[in-house]
């Protein structure tokens, strides 16, 4: 986002409107006078999308600056409306009516107390009648909050809501980029994920003039989607660790022919089952990775153990495990062959034995080639090492600093 670097009034507010004339009149003149009341020197910004109603006209005739964005998007348009805000905090709020900027000074005085970012949040305030739809109540806002807490280690209470408040400088550091309403969900996980100071304020929410344009399920998904995509911990590493986790258990359990659990007999189905697992568990893992890696090295991502792992594991280790692997499941397989064409290639009951070894086999062939991947991205290694000088530097300033 190409904002301008250099603040020329305290505060900005916000507010991206889609054919919303019934409620963005009355917003406009609350957002002034919660900056008035504020004793501070501000502006208000209107984001408009192709409102086909009389949003623009009722907008600039309360006093707002008008901008267009032709992408459309709840995303989109703040990302236009942020790139052209001038002021030291931004204040962001809907066109709806469903806020009210009396509660202003509060969310300045929090970010003068030092937070970076200032959620509101309607579920520590009060939600009144008509405002908010039973579903979102009590499904989907708190799950996808929930889901926010536990991906990305935050404690928020309202992770949708759409009055808050950014100190410039947060701002730039965030690199916003999402398009629709998941905006909402990508504020508060790459604020978490660049360790920024979130507070949040109970507030009231309304009932909103106009028609609502959240779409439940489309963006209840987006949210969703997003939030998976950024975190590979839990797209990949989880689901990937299980099943790799498991699929070996069992195939250790059966390597040597059927075993009995739990009065049943375990065979060669299990063992099927069991190897597909690790394969497939394996193979997600990998994907894990590579994702961690591409965040790291590419997108900023500040990760201690996989910054580790990059600059003291190399391509010729990887290699080395996978070739171990090779090898292992190779010579399994040639034991069976071995005794399979001894007993002059007639019957032979060595499955548990051959799937083990196909299976070290599977693993080897995709450590090698995951290897020269990694290699492949870490192309890029070299930020590390001038991220970790750039730190050892800064380190340095403060130790003088200190001393003098
Ligand atoms: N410019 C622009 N504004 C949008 C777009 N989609 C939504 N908005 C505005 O963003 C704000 C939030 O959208 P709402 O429809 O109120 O969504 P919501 O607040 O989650 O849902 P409600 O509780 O039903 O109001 C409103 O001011 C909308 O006019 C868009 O595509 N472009
Ligand atoms: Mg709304």
């Amino acid at each position: 986002m190409p904002l301008e670097p250099e603040p020329r009034l305290d505060v900005s507010v916000v507010i991206p409107c889609l054919d919303e004339e019934a409620g963005v009149g009355a917003v406009v003149d609350d957002a002034w006078a919660g900056i008035e009341a504020s004793g501070r020197s501000g502006e208000v910004i209107v984001v408009d999308n192709g409102s086909t109603d009389r949003s623009v006209e009722v907008a600039s005739a309360h006093g707002a600056r008008v901008i267009h964005e032709a992408r459309r998007g709840y995303g989109s348009a703040y990302g236009r409306g942020l790139a052209e805000a001038r002021g030291e905090v931004i204040v962001m709020a809907d066109a709806d009516g469903t806020y009210r900027l009396d509660t202003l000074t509060a969310f300045l005085d929090a970010i003068d107390d030092g937070a970076d970012l200032v959620l509101g949040s309607r579920f520590r305030g009060t939600i009144h009648p008509g405002a908010m739809p039973w579903l979102h109540r009590h499904i989907g806002n708190p799950v996808l909050t929930a889901i926010l807490n536990a991906f990305f280690g935050v404690r928020v209470s309202d992770a949708h809501c759409g009055l808050r408040a950014i100190r410039r400088s947060a701002l730039l550091r965030l690199d916003l980029r999402a398009t629709g309403m998941e905006f909402a969900s990508e504020m508060i996980l790459k604020a978490a994920k660049r360790r920024l100071r979130i507070g949040e304020i109970p507030i009231d929410y309304y009932a909103r003039h106009g028609e609502s344009k959240l779409s439940t399920f489309r963006d209840g998904w987006r949210h969703l989607r997003f939030m998976l995509v950024y975190s590979p911990t839990y797209l990949f590493l989880v689901p990937g660790g299980f099943l790799l986790a498991l699929g070996a258990l069992v195939l250790a359990v059966l390597a040597g022919g059927p075993v009995t659990i739990l009065g049943r007999p375990w065979q060669i189905h299990a063992m099927i089952a069991a190897s597909t697992a690790t394969l497939v568990g394996a193979q997600i893992l990998q994907l894990g990775l590579f994702a961690r890696s591409y965040a790291v090295l590419y997108m900023g991502d500040h990760e201690p153990v996989l910054e580790r792992l990059w600059q003291r594991v190399r391509l010729e280790h990887g290699l080395l495990a996978g070739c171990l692997l090779l090898l292992a499941g190779g010579a399994m397989l040639v034991l069976v062959f071995a005794e399979w064409a001894g007993g002059g290639f007639g019957a032979l009951r060595r499955e548990h034995e051959s799937l083990l070894g196909l299976t070290l086999v599977g693993l080897g062939v995709q450590t090698v080639f995951a290897s020269f991947f990694l290699s492949l991205l870490g192309l890029r290694k070299d930020v590390l090492a001038e991220r970790a000088s750039a730190r050892v530097a800064g380190e340095r300033r403060e130790l003088s600093g200190a001393r003098h």
